[in-house]
């Protein structure tokens, strides 16, 4: 991969605290990518509004401005930001079979795992049934083969603890942008479909493992300047949808 210098020109993240453009965020941390953040701090939807204003076509967080261009995706800007930037850090060597394996979960946190988790959410929504009636409807791991059904959230996360059983980060053997694509969707799943990491013991030591990066920390303190609560929104807001029972309630 042809390594370039620092960016010329800051990038601009429209972010909304809570959402997805933690992601990017993130990831400059750990690259040390200088940008400017937009977002109205404690007003989800007054972030939303200006994103709207700004871009319109397609107002999704994350949107990035970078070079006059727009762009969004957080996997296409991940990418993006790693190839220009990275110097060769966080992605694996394209010879290695760490490669495959980044590549696979770079696309899996959005394409299946989120996309999965998302369609529960929504049935349930839709239906009014709870989200875990939907888990029972997914194909998981040890079912019946000939079960009818398409691979579910559970089946999702089942997939991500195997994994990590056998491997540290989601780059293979070091920590990449892979990580940070999965940890959203790992994060979120709490509130999304009431799939908590604590229950999944290598998921659980992982997500722990990863927060605790510097680049971590300074990204939370700049995506969420008021604190998170436990699905990693902005603590004392409104949810958007209601929250899983209570352990032993
Ligand atoms: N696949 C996109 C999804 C982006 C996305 O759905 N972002 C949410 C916030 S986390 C959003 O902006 N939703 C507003 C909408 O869907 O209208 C990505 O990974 O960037």
């Amino acid at each position: 991969m042809v390594a370039s210098d620092a960016p010329t020109e800051r990038i601009t993240i429209y972010h909304i605290e809570g959402r997805r453009s933690f992601r990017v965020i993130w990831l400059c941390e750990e690259l040390g990518i200088p940008y400017d953040l937009i977002f109205k701090a404690g007003d989800v939807l007054g972030s939303m509004v200006q994103l709207r204003k700004e871009y319109p076509l397609m107002p999704m967080a994350p949107t990035i401005r970078l070079g006059g261009e727009f762009m969004v995706e957080s996997g296409a800007i991940l990418d993006v930001l790693v190839a220009r930037y990275g110097r060769g850090r966080l992605i694996p060597p394209v010879q290695s079979n760490d490669y495959l394996k980044h590549t696979q979960w770079m696309h899996f946190a959005e394409a299946t795992a989120m996309s999965r988790m998302a369609t529960d959410r929504f049935v349930a929504l839709a239906t009014g049934v709870e989200v875990t009636a939907m888990q029972t409807v997914g194909y998981r791991l040890g079912e019946p083969i000939d079960k009818p059904a398409l691979v579910g959230s559970l089946g999702v996360f089942d997939y991500i603890e195997d994994y990590l059983t056998k491997n540290p980060y989601f780059g293979g053997t070091e920590f990449t942008a892979a990580d940070i694509m999965i940890h959203y969707a790992v994060r979120g799943a709490k509130l999304l479909v009431w799939i908590d990491a604590a229950d999944y013991p290598h998921i659980a030591e992982w997500k722990c493992r990863v927060e605790s990066r510097p680049a971590f920390e300074r990204a939370a303190e700049a995506a969420l300047p008021g604190g998170s609560d436990e699905f990693g929104l902005p603590a004392g807001m409104p949810l958007p949808f209601s929250p899983p029972p209570q352990k032993g309630a």
